[in-house]
């Protein structure tokens, strides 16, 4: 129970420990609040350095129908950015700040959008597995215990769910066209399987920051139990049109009643997280370039706020 004698750290406790949620003004551990400040912040830089791999083929789609649903998909990934940018501010660390970190390249973003985007196949390979991965992760995080988070993270799966669809759509489409396109959806899925499984970060037992995650109810669940959950929902749909999973240690296993799987490249993994993938350098290059040119239009906003109050 609740009372007023309690101290900060004690109601904070108190909160976690019966699954209520920590508001922006209830006192907090600074651990519990550098730690949001980095996730989230992370997780904002993703969503919109995320859309950098798709708007590489909004001007290509091969249909006005295809160009819509990507066009949206994009923008929403806009928005996810928004949202968590606004939500990781009541932590009291300002938006600038946080795009600061990332163009200098202190703060990190998914390790999935180092990797080019080569073929119209690829816009099915990532909204099916980077939105199928993202979702199974927010959906867990739907429940964590920082209020603002979860509650950006409810409306944020909704349209996940819409991008995971379209994007299995586009491979169902090209697994049954021509060899060709078989053949094309086969190659994005061979190029995007490991990578995807990869975003849900290292083992349980090399990753560092999942013992406090958990205390604190932040995670709540660990990169391990979701990658599995992800890899059992997802063999199936593969099967379901005709594509292989690149992995030849993939097997059931009947007692644990999930899929067994082979051993992720972990050298290249920490590359990547390092600052070496593929794509990191444009990536930043272009957010700091875009960023750049936007300046008149925060200028603007900012001198029509202060003059209209
Ligand atoms: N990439 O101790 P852990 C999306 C870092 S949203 C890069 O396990 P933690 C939507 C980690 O930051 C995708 N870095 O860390 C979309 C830490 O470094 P630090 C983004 C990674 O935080 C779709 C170090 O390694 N989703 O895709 C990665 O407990 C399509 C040690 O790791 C989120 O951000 C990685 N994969 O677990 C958009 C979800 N993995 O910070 C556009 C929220 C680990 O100490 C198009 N975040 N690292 O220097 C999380 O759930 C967690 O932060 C994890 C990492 C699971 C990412």
């Amino acid at each position: 129970m609740e009372n007023a004698t309690m101290t900060g750290q004690e109601l904070f406790d108190h909160k976690i420990e019966n699954d209520l949620k920590i508001e922006p003004k209830d006192w907090m551990p600074d651990d519990y609040r550098k730690h949001l400040q980095r996730q989230m912040s992370q997780h904002a830089h993703s969503e919109i350095i995320g859309m950098q791999p798709e708007g590489n083929w909004i001007l290509r789609a091969p249909s006005l129908r295809a160009k819509v649903i990507l066009l949206a998909k994009v923008q929403d990934e806009a928005g996810h950015g928004q949202y968590l940018y606004s939500a990781a501010e009541t932590l009291g660390k300002t938006r600038d700040e946080f795009i600061e970190e990332l163009q200098s390249g202190k703060a990190k973003y998914s390790s999935i959008f180092n990797y080019p985007t080569l073929s119209w196949a690829d816009m099915g390979a990532v909204g099916w597995l980077v939105d199928g991965a993202a979702i199974v992760n927010q959906v867990s995080l739907q429940r964590t215990s920082y209020g603002p988070y979860s509650r950006a993270m409810v409306k944020i799966c909704k349209e996940e769910s819409f991008h995971q669809r379209q994007g299995y759509e586009i491979m169902a489409h090209m697994a049954r066209g021509t060899e060709e396109q078989k053949a094309m959806a086969q190659d994005a899925l061979n190029r995007f399987w490991w990578p995807s499984i990869m975003m849900f970060g290292p083992h349980d037992g090399d990753s560092p920051r999942t013992g406090n995650a958990m205390m604190w109810k932040i995670k709540r669940e660990t990169n391990d139990d979701l990658r599995q959950q992800f890899i059992d929902k997802t063999v199936g749909q593969a099967e379901l049109i005709g594509l292989t999973i690149p992995d030849p240690d993939l097997k059931w296993n009947e007692e644990r009643g999930s899929y067994d799987f082979g051993e992720m490249d972990w050298d290249h993994f920490w590359d990547v997280v390092k600052g070496n993938g593929p794509c990191n350098k444009q990536r930043i290059k272009h957010h700091i370039d875009a960023h750049e040119n936007g300046s008149w239009v925060r200028k603007a906003a900012n001198a029509y706020a202060e003059k209209n109050g």
